[in-house]
């Protein structure tokens, strides 16, 4: 290492003294000025790691769904997975370091992390449309090359399509082609031979609405939509034309605010989906003949699409197990359509995609979705192999086609990420395979009222919790009030967390009506401001 040369560039990119960040659930995240110096040293920690692993390691310069003022960046490990838990810790640190410290911060990771210096380093690189994102990922290339790493910068590309670059990379091609042309190709060529055969040729079920949260969804729905025009046609709302990023639009606006985004023409009945910034988060919702909002979360997603698989797996006699990930935020109604009515086993995984992912590993069948809208489903590698072959022997036909879907199922869904694209791509071509509306959908199960909030703590770090994050353990008294609470309600839930993103505590409550979903959560509120150093005003 040449830590002169290092020194030096750093300098070009001088942290503000003082300054403390952290790598949060999906990497770094803050208002955009304040992220040069964190930039150039993702750039450098990169390297490091890609020399560990002795692979192509991602950087993705994004703040999803976060104000366009924003900026983030995270690091992408070689099978496309989030970063490894003890080096995030080496990011935090790395990033915290004071200028005249950081070379040697940088040397004490590469002993530590038992990194060969002689080892080759690839990296690639992308970004998302904010403005501020060309310059942050010049800052990442700096970093990257003052330790002499090679790169490729993708450029504008949503988050997972640079996980999926990177997973491309690391198995040789054999996953798919490491280009954006690669992933247009094998995501349309699975849809198209999936949906070939559907009965279904009315053409309202093949147009859809998708606002685009006027972030890089919309360039790369643009750039994929003549590989599915013949069985899809998608009509763009908040492209990035006039609007701002995020702003009243998006899946996370949607999600949180239950309410149609704005700059969409919606019509009664229907369908429409958002993305967020980076599109890796989908929802799906519309207006009923009463104007009356409905959406379609996560977990509504979750259940269409492992009912579907469910099916298959039936048709194809084959006994590979499934199981269904959430997290505490999963409305209760979902959880016992899962368990109860289509009899698959659900679990139960703290927030952020990294746990609900890697719990989603242990099955031949793991279907991952936050309620917010990010998730995926992940096949095994001996399940992918067994479907693969039973496509090329079985003899019944029905059987024969049913492992042929699910083989296509296999391509088209993104196993490095949760994809919007990709997970828009499945869920049409099961809705057209099913011949099933929005409304039918909709109709599997009633979600139960539930209402978030969000309190404001001195330090939200007071809050520990356990259980997938669904008890809380300390401050002491705070769960036995919360249970006090739950108890004057019906069909009620509740949890506290602190937030991985932002500075706040967040309330989750759920109930047999909205206003006593309200009415709980306010009171939980409370007594979170009121026994874990709540600051402002009461709520
Ligand atoms: C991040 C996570 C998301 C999670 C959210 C929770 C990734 C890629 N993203 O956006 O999965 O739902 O954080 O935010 O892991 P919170 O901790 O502020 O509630
Ligand atoms: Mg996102």
């Amino acid at each position: 290492m040449d830590l002169d040369a290092i020194t030096e560039y750093s300098a070009l990119h001088p942290k503000p003294s003082g300054l403390i960040l952290q790598y949060g659930t999906a990497g770094f995240r803050t208002k955009a000025e304040h992220l040069d110096h964190v930039m150039f040293r993702m750039g450098l920690l990169a390297v490091l790691r890609s020399k560990q692993t002795k692979s192509t390691i991602g950087v993705m310069v994004t703040a999803s769904h976060n104000p366009e003022e924003d900026n983030g960046v995270k690091l992408v490990d070689p099978l496309g997975e989030m970063l490894a838990p003890s080096w995030e810790e080496h990011a935090t640190c790395l990033a915290n370091a004071e200028e005249q410290d950081m070379p040697r911060v940088l040397m004490d990771i590469s002993v530590k992390a038992a990194v060969n210096l002689q080892q080759d380093a690839f990296i690639v690189i992308g970004r998302d449309t904010r403005p501020t994102s060309e310059k942050l990922s010049q800052s990442v290339i700096d970093g990257v090359t003052v330790l002499e790493g090679q790169f490729h910068d993708y450029g504008l590309v949503t988050t997972p399509q640079l996980h999926y670059m990177v997973y491309c990379r690391n198995t040789s091609g054999q996953y798919g082609e490491a280009t954006l042309e690669g992933y247009y190709q094998k995501l349309s060529k699975a849809f198209m031979e999936l949906t070939k055969k559907t009965l279904c040729s009315e053409d309202e079920y093949r147009s859809l609405k998708v606002d685009c949260a006027n972030g890089i969804g919309a360039l790369k729905l643009k750039e994929m939509e003549h590989y599915v025009s013949q069985g899809l046609s998608v009509q763009l709302f908040n492209d990035g034309t006039k609007g701002k990023l995020n702003h009243l639009c998006g899946a996370d606006f949607v999600k949180s605010h239950q309410k149609p985004p704005q700059g969409m023409e919606m019509k009664s009945n229907e369908r429409c989906c958002s993305f967020d910034g980076d599109a890796d988060r989908i929802v799906y919702h519309y207006l009923d003949v009463d104007g009356h909002f409905h959406l379609i979360d996560g977990d509504k997603i979750a259940t269409l699409i492992s009912s579907f698989l469910k099916e298959l797996l039936l048709e194809i006699g084959e006994s590979l197990n499934i199981g269904v990930v959430q997290t505490a935020y999963a409305n209760g109604s979902s959880t016992r359509y899962l368990e109860e009515v289509m009899k698959v086993p659900v679990y139960c995984t703290k927030t952020g995609v990294k746990h609900l992912h890697h719990k989603a590993q242990e099955f031949d069948i793991g279907v991952y979705f936050e309620a917010n809208g990010h998730g995926t489903v992940l096949f095994s590698k001996a399940a992918e192999t067994k479907i693969r072959q039973l496509t090329k022997e079985l003899e019944d036909e029905r059987r024969k086609a049913a492992a042929k879907m699910l083989e296509n199922v296999i391509d088209l869904f993104n196993q490095a990420a949760g994809d919007a694209i990709s997970d828009m791509l499945v869920i049409e071509a099961i809705l057209m395979l099913k011949d099933l509306s929005i409304q039918q959908w909709d109709a599997l199960y009633m979600d139960l009222p539930n209402r978030q909030l969000k309190v404001k703590v001195a330090d939200r770090q007071v809050i520990s919790t356990t259980d997938a994050e669904r008890q809380v353990v300390t401050p002491p008294g705070l769960q036995e009030a919360i249970n006090d609470l739950v108890k004057k309600y019906k069909l009620s839930r509740a949890f506290v967390r602190p937030s991985g993103t932002e500075d706040v505590v967040r309330v989750y409550a759920e109930a047999d009506s909205q206003e006593n979903a309200d009415s709980l959560a306010r009171a939980v509120s409370l007594a979170v401001f009121q026994l874990a150093g709540g600051v402002g005003e009461t709520p």
